[in-house]
């Protein structure tokens, strides 16, 4: 029998309760490392599930270690809601689609490239990507620009660590996200909802703000397909929609990028798409969120957040418009 839990939100199963031999052993050594300050981070309880639900087979773990300036003070959202209600138009529309379809998805062999206005044009496999830099746990919110909140666990280290090994040239001034183009593997790019493939940018600057995470997992695993595997970006002072899934190629610059919600509605998803309570979306108000999972389905209950909460990013902006410039 597979026993499947996690820590996040759902109610866990007490550990003593499910857990075989094998991780009960590799649990107490756990602990003799938490002794000796080996480890950081991590609950005992959320260790034990982690690894009952690695040998459970159902998904890889990833090893990270929790980075205590995200550790946010708020509650995670389930594991389940992160994983079944989901924006990813390639394999469909609706927030259920992607947990559905997105099996199809094939992420290994992968491989990202990184090109454009850089000294040192690179093409990295999943393995190196994972080896590049330190794997840190943190903690965010997410916002999408439709008015619904989550907090999500995510596992990665600052896109920075990657950028600094291309060595962007002087003309390098934005970063140019592409994801995966392939209708075999992807079966929404049949539908013309977008001009594929999906293309996200930042400015230079803000792809190197320490915030803006290269994201290899989420709650103590691997990516989930429909969650944007096996490599996403995450900038958390952004609407979510700046946060590219499946990620092929990173191009550095001269010009602003072409993006595909700012070609599909200009006026309404501009190229910064910060995070704003003052700027309202033509169509509905920014002012407020829905935390999925919190009582209440349709509402609103909290308030939205300048830069979805973080602050430390203001300075990116300073005298500039940010209601010419949304
Ligand atoms: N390639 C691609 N990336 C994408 C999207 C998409 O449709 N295609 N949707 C975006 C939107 S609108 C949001 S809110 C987040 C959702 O991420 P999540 O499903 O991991 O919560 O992914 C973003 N990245
Ligand atoms: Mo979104």
């Amino acid at each position: 029998m597979l026993i499947r839990i996690n820590s996040y939100g759902d109610t866990p199963t007490p550990a003593s309760e499910i857990t075989p031999r094998a991780v009960f052993e590799s649990r107490r050594e756990f602990i003799r490392q938490l002794a000796v300050g080996s480890i950081a981070g991590g609950t005992l309880l959320e260790m034990a599930s982690r690894e009952a639900f690695a040998q459970s087979g159902a998904a890889q773990k990833l090893v990270s270690a929790m980075n205590p300036a995200y550790a946010l003070m708020e509650k995670k959202t389930a594991y389940k809601d992160a994983t079944t209600y989901n924006n990813f138009y390639e394999f469909g529309t609706d927030k259920a689609d992607p947990a559905q379809t997105a099996g199809s998805l094939k992420t290994r062999p992968w491989t990202i490239t990184i090109d454009g206005e850089v000294k040192k044009p690179l093409t990295l496999d999943l393995d190196a990507l994972l080896k590049l830099a330190p794997l840190e746990e943190r903690i965010y919110r997410l916002r999408c620009v439709e008015g619904w909140s989550m907090v999500i666990p995510w596992i990665g280290y600052s896109l920075s660590a990657l950028l600094k090994k291309i060595e962007p040239t002087g003309n390098a001034r934005y970063v140019e996200f592409t994801t995966l183009d392939d209708k075999k593997q992807m079966p929404g790019l049949h539908s013309p909802v977008l001009d594929w493939p999906y293309v996200e940018g930042l400015r230079l600057d803000e792809a190197n703000h320490p915030l803006t995470l290269l994201t290899l997992g989420m709650y103590g695993e691997v990516l989930p397909n429909q969650n944007g595997a096996p490599v996403r970006i995450a900038v958390p002072w952004k609407y979510g929609f700046k946060s590219a899934k499946s990620i092929v190629r990173i191009r550095l610059t001269r010009d602003q990028p072409r993006t595909a919600w700012n070609n599909a509605a200009p006026h309404e998803y501009g190229f910064y798409s910060n995070v704003n309570p003052q700027v309202d979306h033509p169509r509905w108000s920014q002012a407020s969120e829905r935390r999925i999972g919190e009582d209440g389905l349709f509402t609103r209950k909290r308030k939205t957040l300048m830069f979805n909460g973080y602050s430390e990013v203001a300075s990116l902006y300073s005298g500039m418009d940010l209601k010419k410039f949304f």
